[in-house]
């Protein structure tokens, strides 16, 4: 089916996916940049997920909200576009199933002549989307394709969607070292607080992480697994100034908490593959 960007003056329209379950919870899925722009679980049916009103889908610039996926490449990196070139392309519908559960979708992108100018390495990147009545899990697998072994970064930048900022905490990082831009630290608090830009790397320790999201009326979980990075990113005001797609004040309505392989690369052997999942589930609060 297709979708129509109810902000954008030009009325523009492209390919979705819609899921949902038979009591009502639903999600949408674009299939550029294989992208989830909605997440609405049950009991309240009520969307999770940030999506700026300003968020360009002509593929010039990256979908800014929902949830990104990052691939070859988490951040900058010489010749390929910020975060690599996944989000930017179109992806191949695989399919659609119904569970007794809820329902699911399989897309997937794979090398072409402009990903091999950017990354020379024959690949299969399949995200497949499993929508539960209260929950979304995003698996994202990594198949090398090719004879040479490849290393890769990046993972699900996703932006949940919050009612205030300056009351949201996020729970479960108490511990764990991390990098904000150049200073390294270690989080002590057990609940992270928001009152300035963050732009965190929090490194590895080993097996899944489990985290609580908290603001008012909401309260999400966010399972990682295979991916062993969270990266907390919130640009607030000054930040936000400099990003052209999101709406002045936006920053108060989302904190991206991201499942990635962001300060390494995850090493794949020709016919192997990698996979790493992130899970969010709704508990109302
Ligand atoms: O994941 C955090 C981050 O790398 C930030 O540094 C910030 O730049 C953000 O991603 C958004 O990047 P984008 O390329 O989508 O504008």
């Amino acid at each position: 089916m297709t979708y129509t960007q109810k902000t954008d003056p030009d009325n523009t329209e492209f390919d979705v996916v819609e899921l949902s379950t038979a009591a009502g919870a639903k999600s949408v899925v674009s299939l550029h940049g294989g992208h989830v722009l909605s997440w609405c679980p049950l009991p309240s049916r009520r969307e999770q997920l940030y999506l700026s009103r300003k968020a360009n889908f002509d593929g010039s610039v990256a979908i800014r909200g929902g949830v990104p996926v990052l691939f070859p490449r988490f951040g900058a990196q010489n010749d390929m576009p910020n975060h690599g070139f996944a989000r930017g392309f179109s992806w191949h519908f695989q399919g659609k199933e119904e569970h007794d559960w809820g329902e699911s979708v399989s897309l997937r992108i794979s090398d072409t002549p402009l990903t091999l100018s950017y990354w020379p390495y024959p690949f299969i990147l399949t995200l497949r989307v499993e929508l539960r009545d209260t929950s979304l899990k995003l698996n994202y697998t990594v198949c090398n394709e090719g004879r040479n072994s490849f290393g890769f970064g990046g993972g699900l930048h996703t932006y949940f969607a919050t009612n205030d900022i300056s009351q949201t905490q996020l729970i479960g990082l108490a511990g764990r070292k991390y990098l904000d831009g150049k200073n390294m630290g270690c989080q002590v608090e057990s609940k992270l607080e928001f009152s300035k830009a963050i732009d965190r790397i929090y490194f590895s320790e080993g097996g899944t992480s489990d985290l609580t999201l908290t603001s008012p009326g909401r309260n999400v979980s966010i399972v990682s697994e295979g991916f062993d990075e969270v990266v907390v990113w919130n640009p607030w005001i000054d930040g936000e100034a400099n990003i052209e797609d999101m709406e002045s004040g936006d920053f108060r309505k989302m904190i991206c908490v991201e499942s990635v392989i962001a300060s390494r690369q995850v090493v794949v052997e020709p016919g192997g593959c990698w996979s790493g999942s992130q899970t969010m589930q709704l508990a109302e609060s």
